[in-house]
């Protein structure tokens, strides 16, 4: 038995040497370790040993598994290390090599110009104001003096959620909402997306930007909002802004004015970008009509309110000199990069 346990010993000393994957490794386990294994058929030589003779067979046993067993770890532990410092060598990173460019966003045009208009309304005493993008056809138009029969409440031109809901054709309901929640004096600016039915095209997007004002308080006059917006134009256009009044009609102000901004690019004597006309047109307003003021709760006998409305879309493509409206919406990186 003693012979057997040595060539045991001997063939797995011979095959251990051989052995160059976890796979082998494993062979060789089953093949002297395992339950079928030379080892156990060795042991059962056991049995037919006199009594007196076990113990001493047994340590050899004991040694030659021993033996075999170290050889498995041995190299089980080589395998291991070897393994592991190849995936060292082939992980391996040169500290040295320049880091990968970050690829940092940058504000949108459009978030850039809301944020330059509203710093100026707020260093003139404003607040922002914001409301739902799905209002009550109340808030939009009714309350906004609105006639029954209005072109714009049409199903074609208003994109209508029930007979009551619908998507905001404009800002508008936000001061209305304020209105009815908050005692006057109120100055606030109210941005926001806004939706109409219109075809995509150059200047035009189903969605839009709209920010709007609004300022209630004692003795609101033309001349308040005059000066508010002249002071406004300065301070997005530059000091040589000037600014242009022309009646208009709206349903929600009495008396109604458009107003244009002296061409900032040829500074009034005409160019292709104000076509040829010096001015250019950026904004509809006017004084709270007394319907609006009452329907909202506002006392009219105490108070008067100005208004305005401004396309932000048409505001950011005129300052970033943009052709055309769809670029705003596209996201593609080629051109926002470029603010
Ligand atoms: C435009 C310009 C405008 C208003 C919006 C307004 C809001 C309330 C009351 C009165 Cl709650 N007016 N907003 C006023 C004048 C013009 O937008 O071109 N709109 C079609």
């Amino acid at each position: 038995m003693k012979q057997k346990l040595n060539e045991v010993l001997a063939a797995a000393t011979a095959d251990a040497a051989l052995i160059q994957s976890l796979d082998q490794l494993e062979d060789f386990r089953i093949k002297y370790m395992g339950r079928k294994g030379e080892l156990t058929a060795a042991m059962k030589l056991m049995g037919k040993l006199p009594k007196e003779e076990r113990p001493a067979m047994g340590q050899v046993a004991n040694e030659v598994r021993s033996a075999v067993e170290k050889l498995f770890n041995d190299k089980d532990a080589e395998l291991k290390s070897q393994a592991l410092q190849a995936k060292l060598e082939s992980e391996s990173i040169d500290v040295t090599m320049p880091a990968a460019e970050l690829n940092r966003g940058t504000a949108h045009p459009l978030t850039k110009t809301l944020n330059e208009i509203v710093e100026i309304f707020i260093g003139m005493g404003f607040s922002v104001a914001e409301g739902p993008e799905v209002d009550t056809v109340y808030n939009n138009f009714d309350a906004l003096n609105s006639p029954a029969d209005h072109p714009s409440r049409s199903e074609s031109d208003t994109f209508y959620i029930t007979d009551n809901l619908l998507l905001r054709t404009q800002t508008s309901p936000v001061q209305v909402r304020t209105m009815k929640s908050t005692e006057p004096p109120i100055k606030i600016i109210s941005p926001g997306r806004c939706f109409r039915k219109d075809e995509v095209d150059a200047t035009h997007s189903p969605m839009f930007h709209q920010i709007e004002g609004l300022v209630v308080d004692k003795n609101i006059s033309l001349a308040d909002l005059k000066g508010t917006l002249n002071a406004f134009v300065k301070a997005v256009f530059g000091e040589d802004a000037k600014t242009k009044f022309r009646p208009h009609h709206f349903p929600f102000t009495e008396p109604s004015a458009e107003m244009d901004v002296s061409c900032f690019k040829c500074g009034g004597s005409g160019c292709k970008f104000c076509k040829h006309t010096g001015w250019i047109e950026i904004l509809g307003c006017g004084l709270t009509h007394p319907h609006v003021l009452a329907e909202c709760g506002i006392d009219t006998e105490e108070y008067s309110a100005f208004a305005f409305g401004m396309g932000l879309d048409r505001i950011a493509m005129l300052k970033y000199e943009i052709d055309d409206m769809r670029l705003l919406f596209e996201n593609d990186k080629r051109f926002l990069q470029q603010f």
